[in-house]
């Protein structure tokens, strides 16, 4: 029986063979209708006729139901069609052979480091399938710190270092015996670090990129910085670019793509990213069971990015113009990377088994072609030709972000036990075959002999490739990358500039964040200063008091506003315009930070020194963003991160996920940044100075980490001391001593027994009152200590215990904590907001008994003596643990504290909060 269209719609089954035949024919024939209507519309309307079409076709189906996949993603083919490809302008030769050579130095400076020394690591196969993408642009396209424009900045993919290096060598920019040294930086010569480190490479790279993700976002606010720079009238607009190039398993990590909309939504056709998409992270496919390059152009042009896909070479040309019906663009579209990446290892036949036999026709194609000529068929990131093509279209386009997805393949040219395995990011040598077969592949002029030692090579000062390759350079500026930076041309301000807050603020109340706040202002109104200073909030500026900025300064924005604002009657409305000086960053710290690198490495990036001054909530800080704070100091990033709202028994209400009792531990840890807890105004005034101070007088690539609080109380005036100053800086200082109370109160302190208190940012006022109760109620004299570093203080005496050690025959020198306490105290109390290891960090040179409180645990939502009372660093818990260390030490009778846990209701049962 004959199959009809009566029969099918009068249910007749649907499994049969002929059946499926025939709804299989009816399909293609309505399809072929629709295409032919589709190419006589073009034919007749143009583009734009077809476009209005569809969207009326697509608004028709949706009014009937029909839901469209959204998608932003186009067909698997390259982006710039053959047609629209511009000429490549270079000596495809010489640049083959120069690249060449550089495959190969990166190659043996990694065998070498591996051969001398089992296990030292490095990467030979990212830089193989990235090596074209980075020679365009190193022949053709990036600028060096000479060109007019200022220069592009290039973040480089970090494992592909062994590639940078070898191209600088060169360039003859790297000694052959620093290369040598490669991951040997205690070398004589100098080694070279394992990637891109400007702390320890500091005339040589520019941006850190290692911790996978950083650079990405680290990029973006740096190209969106030199735009505020621009429109803020701080630099000469130029069309400099940022480059970054960053691996396609690299953009799982959040902060790659986390601000890429940012990047669109600003418009910064500044910025172009290359992803070299090998296919491959590290133990296997980014997407074995998908598409990476698609996934990645549905992102980014969801956006609103430019994005141009490489994918294939020249090769493929040919074939493409024969697919008139679209089958092998079809075909393309459906493999997955992960069968992918096997044809790129499984051979020629295997090619047109499987990726060309699922269809006679597409078998048909390629009927003419060797097994051989199938295999070799060129990807797209290794043509110069087509790379070369994506750059001109990057470096052109205006109004968006490009981003460049080309197609790789991971250890290009490293042979059987390399090229495309999932193995082959962990490898390191190469074996005598597989150098011969490398030497072959690209050429390189060595000897059978010279091959196996994996010789470094060099063509001579009068070869055509080095003449080539400089003249390119010079013609585009200099080197890259290369760092370079001036003496800062900034000063620290006078004294005076914020002389009010030595004064004290009088029985008026303040917090600390107010103060800052007003001392900001100040900075912001400085004639030499004030335009360098860069306020960074994340959406967090009413909450500091901050508001008042928005209108005096602006809030950058590069489109100015547009709008009218909601509160535009009023005093403090919110005004955006493009040369605010408020870089509002909206709810992202780590977009914030990244803003904050950008500004800190101004002077050497740009040449225009910036001041930033980083204010977030001090829990969203450096727990959030580390890594990113890390970078940032090894970017040698300059500026002062303010952690403000903080303290876990000073932010009150708010609860376990806000109160902070930790950042100054993990600003600990990090090299350059010196933390500090100030209590007072004027403690802020002076280091606030001192940090600029040593940023730019001094040129030293430090930041300041401080904590301000919201906790109002009377500012006391400077205490009128020698070496108060000093203190503030070294990290203690004599606040108050027992006897200047005494004096005071009219209570003799002579022969009472001695304590000395260590108190730090707003719980300094409980050390003070447990000062007073102590004296007043239980005739014991303690001295109060404002700590406004438990860190610089150990870093002091680490130092000094170092020297000591090391010069065991000359006299001990004395650590600053130690000469402060005295030869002889009695027992120190330390009470801190944050984690007890604070005063215990100083313990070892403290020659007394030494009592911790602090704020260990999870914190609660509660009044602020709520708070200090359950974790114990309130004044009567201060009293009492000095009381109780006094008894322990029978200086006291142990009456004392029977009395004392009356009086001051302490209940030694409690549970610990540390475990609450
Ligand atoms: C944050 C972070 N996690 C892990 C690593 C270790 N790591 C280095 S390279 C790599 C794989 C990278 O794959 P991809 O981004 O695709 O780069 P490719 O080498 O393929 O170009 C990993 C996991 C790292 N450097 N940073
Ligand atoms: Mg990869």
């Amino acid at each position: 029986m004959s199959m009809d269209a009566r029969s099918i719609s009068d249910g007749a089954p649907l499994d049969t063979p002929q059946a499926q035949d025939w709804v299989e024919t009816q399909d293609w024939v309505e399809t072929q209708e629709w295409v032919d209507s589709l190419r006589d519309v073009l034919r007749s309307g143009g583009p734009e006729r077809v476009t209005r079409l569809l969207q009326q076709l697509q608004i028709e189906a949706q009014k009937n139901g029909v839901s469209l996949p959204v998608t932003s993603q186009t067909p698997y083919v390259n982006t710039i069609s053959v047609e629209h490809q511009v000429p490549f302008p270079g000596d495809r030769a010489l640049e083959r052979r120069i690249k060449s050579i550089i495959r190969w130095n990166a190659m043996a400076m990694v065998v070498e480091a591996n051969y001398k020394s089992e296990g030292i690591g490095g990467h030979i196969s990212t830089y193989a399938s990235a090596a074209t993408l980075y020679e365009v642009g190193f022949n053709h396209f990036f600028r060096g710190p000479e060109h007019p424009s200022g220069g592009d900045l290039v973040y480089f993919q970090g494992h592909s270092s062994p590639g940078i290096y070898a191209r600088a060598y060169l360039e003859g920019r790297l000694s052959p015996q620093r290369l040598h040294q490669f991951r040997r930086e205690f070398a004589d010569v100098g080694g070279l670090p394992s990637y891109p480190h400007p702390w320890l490479m500091p005339d040589f790279w520019q941006f850190p990129t290692v911790s996978m993700g950083l650079g990405p976002m680290m990029a973006i606010y740096q190209a969106r910085f030199l735009r505020y720079l621009e429109q803020r009238e701080l630099l000469a607009p130029s069309d400099r670019k940022v480059w970054v190039f960053l691996g396609d398993g690299e953009t799982d990590e959040p902060e790659a793509l986390g601000a890429i909309s940012l990047a669109a939504r600003e418009q910064l056709d500044n910025l172009i990213f290359v992803v070299n998409c090998n296919l491959q992270r590290l133990d296997g496919p980014v997407r074995g069971n998908g598409q990476i390059i698609q996934e990645l152009e549905a992102v980014f042009r969801g956006v609103g990015w430019n994005v141009l896909k490489v994918l294939w070479g020249s090769e493929w040309d040919e074939l493409l113009a024969k697919d008139t019906d679209g089958l092998l663009v079809r075909r393309m579209g459906e493999v997955v990377d992960g069968e992918y990446q096997k044809y790129s290892v499984a051979g020629g036949a295997y090619v047109r088994e499987n990726f060309y036999g699922v269809d006679p026709r597409l078998e048909r194609m390629v009927n003419h072609m060797s097994d051989n000529a199938l295999w070799k068929m060129r990807l797209g990131g290794h043509d110069v030709e087509k790379v070369y093509a994506a750059y001109h279209e990057a470096t052109n386009h205006r109004g968006s972000p490009t981003v460049i997805l080309a197609r790789t393949i991971k250890g290009y040219g490293l042979g059987e036990s390399g090229e495309g395995r999932n193995v082959t990011h962990q490898q390191k040598k190469l074996n005598e075959d597989e150098l011969l077969h490398f030497r072959d592949q690209f050429d390189i002029p060595l000897s059978d002999e010279e091959v196996t030692g994996a010789p470094l090579f060099r063509p001579g000062a009068e070869s055509p490739e080095n003449r080539y390759l400089l003249a390119r350079r010079r013609a585009l500026g200099g080197p890259v990358p290369s760092r370079r930076t001036a003496p800062s041309p900034l000063r620290a301000p006078a004294e005076e500039l914020f002389g009010e807050f030595f004064e004290g603020s009088g029985e008026r109340k303040a917090s600390t964040t107010m103060t800052f706040v007003r001392m900001l202002a100040s900075l912001l109104r400085h004639p030499e200063l004030g335009k360098r200073i860069v306020p960074i909030v994340p959406d967090e500026a009413r909450t500091f008091g901050m508001e008042t900025f928005f209108r005096e300064f602006g809030i950058y924005s590069s489109k100015g506003q547009n709008y009218e604002p909601v509160d535009s009657g009023n005093l403090l409305y919110y005004k955006e315009s493009t040369d605010g000086q408020i870089l509002e960053e909206g709810l992202t710290e780590a977009g914030s930070f990244s803003s904050f690198i950008a500004a800190g490495t101004s002077l050497t990036n740009t040449g225009v020194a910036a001041i930033p001054f980083f204010i977030f909530y001090s829990m969203f800080g450096l727990q959030r963003v580390g890594d990113l704070a890390w970078a940032a100091s090894d970017a040698r990033t300059r500026g002062f991160l303010i952690g403000a709202t903080a303290g876990r028994t000073t932010l009150n209400g708010e609860g376990l996920q806000h109160q902070d009792g930790h950042s100054h531990v993990l600003a600990s840890v990090i090299p350059t940044m010196l933390s500090y807890d100030p209590a007072y105004a004027y403690e802020i005034a002076v280091l606030v100075r001192e940090g600029i101070r040593r940023m730019h007088d001094e040129n030293e690539d430090v930041t300041f980490y401080l904590t301000v609080t919201n906790e109002s109380y009377q500012q006391p005036p400077i205490p009128q001391r020698e070496g108060v100053r000093q203190g503030i800086v070294k990290g203690m200082y004599l606040f108050r001593s027992a006897d200047e109370l005494g004096a005071e109160q009219g209570i003799d302190t002579a022969g009472l027994p001695r304590a000395q208190l260590l108190g730090s940012g707003a719980i300094l006022n409980e050390a003070l009152a447990a000062q007073e109760l102590l004296l007043r109620d239980y005739g014991v004299a303690p001295d109060v200590w404002s700590v406004t570093s438990y860190s610089e203080l150990r870093r002091e005496a680490m130092d000094v215990d170092r020297w000591n050690w090391l010069h065991p025959s000359e006299a001990a020198r004395l650590p600053y904590v130690t000469q402060m306490l005295g030869a002889d105290p009695t027992l120190v109390v330390g009470a801190t907001d944050y984690l007890k290891s604070l005063p215990d960090s100083i313990a070892k040179w403290v020659d007394a008994p030494l009592v911790s409180l602090g704020t260990d645990g999870f914190g609660r939502s509660a009044t602020r003596a709520e708070l200090r009372d359950f974790f114990e660093v309130d004044a009567r818990h201060i009293a009492f643990a000095t009381l109780s260390a006094l008894v322990r030490d029978e200086a006291l009778s142990e009456s004392v504290t029977q009395q004392a846990m009356e009086d001051l209701k302490i209940n030694p049962e409690r549970a610990n909060p540390a475990t609450l």
